[in-house]
């Protein structure tokens, strides 16, 4: 993957638990990068490496950290300069997650060697989504739940994500459900952290 998605990684663990415990989870991981170069391309394997020694050092779940980096990298693409790209998604969350394959085809213009996951919703009701996500990629599904959780954030609604389908149970993609369970406004922020 490209290093940008490192690069949130590393910015996430360093701004919560500060940098030396990220040269902790770094060594841990066998990581020797000090930086990750944005528009360079990394094997998945030192994403996948960071994110279980991290799971280790911070004494979390992976699948958590993931969640968590889900919800991240809506922000930390926002603040990086890619707000652009997601911010005419459309009116709705369910316009946004609609118009995701979309999104990633602009980006892979502009960065070619993106291999993009692929995302398909069905059993759409005024409150509810199916999200169906398709990807070369595994491990990744418990990001995509964060992911989901922080375009809601950005519609001002809040979500409830279930994985109801994982890739590999006689299924070759995984399924997300999801229900919209109303206003933002309302909620504490710790929803938001
Ligand atoms: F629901 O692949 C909402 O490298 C979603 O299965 C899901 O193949 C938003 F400059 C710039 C660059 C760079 C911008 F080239 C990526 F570096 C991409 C910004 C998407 C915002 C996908 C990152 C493929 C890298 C993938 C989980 C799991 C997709 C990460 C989330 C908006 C992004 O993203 C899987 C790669 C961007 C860029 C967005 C992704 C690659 C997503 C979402 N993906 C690189």
């Amino acid at each position: 993957m490209y290093g940008l998605v490192n690069r949130a990684l590393q910015q996430l663990v360093c701004t919560h638990h500060g940098t030396r415990t990220w040269d902790t989870i770094r060594a841990k991981a066998g990581v020797a990068d000090e930086v990750f170069v944005r528009m360079d391309s990394y094997s998945d394997e030192v994403t996948h490496r960071l994110v279980a020694a991290a799971s280790e050092v911070l004494g979390a779940p992976a699948d958590e950290l993931l969640k968590g980096f889900g919800r991240y990298w809506m922000r930390y693409t926002m603040v990086e300069g890619y707000g652009a790209l997601l911010s005419d998604l459309g009116p709705t969350l369910h316009d946004a997650l609609a118009a995701l394959d979309a999104m990633h085809a602009r980006v892979a213009l502009l960065y070619p060697a993106l291999k993009p996951p692929s995302f398909r919703i069905s059993g759409v009701t005024d409150d509810r989504i199916s999200l169906h996500y398709h990807s070369e990629r595994c491990g990744f599904a418990p990001m995509i739940i964060g992911l989901v959780e922080g375009l809601g954030e950005r519609y001002r609604v809040r979500v409830e994500v279930r994985h109801a389908v994982a890739k590999g149970e006689g299924c070759d993609h995984d399924r997300f459900d999801i229900r919209i369970l109303g206003r933002a406004d309302s909620v504490p922020d710790q929803a938001v952290s």
